[in-house]
């Protein structure tokens, strides 16, 4: 998702372009690294079973901004699945990690993500086609190829062709493989788990995407925060009024009143309480207004009441519902307050216009969604096979050893509830819970946005607990997430956002409480005594 990512990319890029000036190029003859790197660029390839390569070009990068030096290789497989490795020059951990894009991917800026600082050899790919932005569909227009590597072939071949260019530089196979993806990364995430069960041992899914029933639920979500005409439905004042009348019911669950809902699933929250009486309007909220936040938190329905998905939002996530463009948020509002298309309308769009078979193309518009007929066509359509994700059998990934965690933050406008259907509908299929739990554990974490962010506990090392899961055999019992001072982020100028955080987090990043993330369903309750800021004074409640 994320047009917002957009300006950190464009942040990054910039930052990348200074990252390659002519001196970098000059120390090359006198470092045998360098010489190995450059001589990629000749190197043949293309007999990379399942993934022909090519290499582009492949160079130094000196140390910048916390990123150790290293070895830039940028190439493509067959026939257009581009791509950029990483490769430490010094200090290789001997690990493989490729990171997950955003949004319809289409460029390779998400090599921000890479955790090179921790010594990783890291790829990230565009899936198989070019685009300039985050949201964007006319590529997929006639085009079955770039459909399939966008759906669930690109993050395969990216690994198989990443793995092999490591080993080459290194002289040294990667003794460990990972993947982070999130939002479509943790689409990705999951084919890889279900469809190429050896390419990773630890895969972790962040903000999960688990199919396209996300972009019925995005049209849904928008269209009932407006009126016929179009007019929102709900100032600020409003979204504050039920927001405060959600906390009210349900904040304490956790054992502590602090604006956070510690198990929103089981919040039974009623929003005709807050209705107005007569001659009163403030505080309060109009039928029509009560009436389209059912709809928002009951999801998509068919005029005779058909359930469309397994539910919407969640209480307590009422204050993503409308946003302004320049609010520091998810990037996944349902509409922007200001009247421009929000960044998951856009996705909405062009998925519709371009990326359903048939596609429609551009005389295609949001109302012309009917809610009550083309679901139909929405939920088996032709191109749903290329990029759903939801197959609940991943008996081959746990005998081939691999370990998955996916995460989701409750105010996620890709739905919470559909991560939590898919992994309940695994445990099933696995045989129940502690079947499942060996191998895959889902993290729901209050207050937070989409991958991260938000009043929540939401800066969380979910790649530290996989090393340890996958190199020394410790599950992750509990994530200790800490909320990060979001002024922090304001202070630190261009980009001003949390995805730019690395980890471990450094110690200049200030932390205003921590927190338990216990795996689903259990959620972190207050002991009743000690200092409520810090983790330890949590423990594991169950429904
Ligand atoms: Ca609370």
């Amino acid at each position: 998702m994320i047009k917002r990512f957009i300006f950190i990319l464009l942040s990054v890029v910039a930052s990348l372009l200074g990252a390659l000036p002519c001196e970098a190029q000059t120390e090359a003859a006198t470092d045998t690294s360098a010489a190995t790197c450059s001589a990629l660029a000749s190197a043949d390839f293309s007999g990379i079973a399942e993934a022909p390569t090519q290499i582009v070009d492949a160079q130094i990068v000196e140390a910048k901004d916390g990123v150790p030096r290293f070895c830039q290789v940028r190439g493509y497989v067959w026939p257009q699945v581009g791509f950029e490795l990483r490769l430490p020059v010094s200090d290789w951990n001997h690990k493989f990690i490729e990171i997950g894009c955003g949004g319809s991917c289409g460029h390779l800026g998400w090599t921000f993500w890479c955790p090179t600082h921790r010594g990783y050899a890291c790829i990230a790919s565009n899936m198989g086609h070019q685009s300039g932005k985050e949201q964007d569909g006319l590529w997929a227009y006639n085009n079955l190829q770039g459909q399939m590597d966008f759906g669930y072939r690109g993050a395969h071949v990216v690994a198989v062709a990443g793995k092999a260019i490591t080993e080459s530089y290194y002289r040294n196979a990667p003794k460990y493989s990972y993947f982070h993806g999130c939002s479509t990364g943790s689409r990705q995430a999951l084919m890889e788990a279900q469809r190429y069960p050896w390419d990773f041992d630890g895969i972790i899914g962040g903000g999960v995407w688990v199919d396209d029933a996300d972009t019925l639920s995005f049209l849904w979500h928008s269209r009932m925060l407006r009126n016929a005409d179009g007019k929102l439905l709900f100032s600020k004042a409003d979204i504050e009024t039920l927001h405060q009348a959600a906390l009210d019911k349900c904040d304490l669950d956790d054992g502590i009143k602090d604006g956070l809902i510690g198990n929103p699933l089981n919040c039974r929250f009623d929003p005709s309480t807050l209705r107005c009486k007569s001659g009163v309007s403030n505080g309060c909220l109009t039928g029509e207004q009560i009436d389209a936040a059912n709809k928002v938190y009951s999801g998509p329905v068919t005029s005779a009441g058909e359930q469309l998905s397994v539910g919407g939002l969640v209480p307590g996530s009422e204050r993503g519902w409308i946003k302004e463009p320049s609010d520091l948020g998810s990037g996944t509002e349902p509409v922007f307050r200001d009247g421009s298309a929000s960044y998951t309308e856009d996705w909405e769009l062009e998925y519709f216009r371009w990326m359903t078979l048939p596609p429609p193309g551009r005389g295609w518009n949001l109302k012309d969604f009917d809610f009550d007929r083309d679901y139909r066509r929405f939920s088996s359509g032709a191109q749903l096979p290329l990029t759903s994700a939801n197959n609940p059998d991943l008996r081959k990934f746990k005998r081939a050893g691999g370990k998955l965690l996916l995460y989701v933050g409750w105010k996620d406008n890709v739905l919470p509830r559909i991560a939590v259907d898919y992994y309940e509908t695994t445990q099933k299929t696995m045989g129940g819970p502690k079947e499942t739990q060996d191998f895959f554990r889902l993290f729901t974490i209050p207050g937070t946005d989409h991958c991260l962010g938000g009043e929540g506990p939401w800066a969380i090392d979910y790649l530290g607990y996989m090393e340890a899961w996958v190199e020394r055999g410790q599950a992750p019992d509990r994530l200790i997430g800490a909320h990060v001072d979001p002024t922090y982020f304001k202070r630190q100028g261009a980009p001003p956002h949390p995805l730019a955080l690395r980890f471990p987090l450094e110690a200049d990043v200030p932390t205003d409480f921590t927190r338990p993330i216990y795996p689903y369903p259990l959620w972190a309750k207050y002991k009743g005594v000690g200092d409520p800021r810090k983790a330890e004074h949590f423990e594991p409640t169950a429904p």
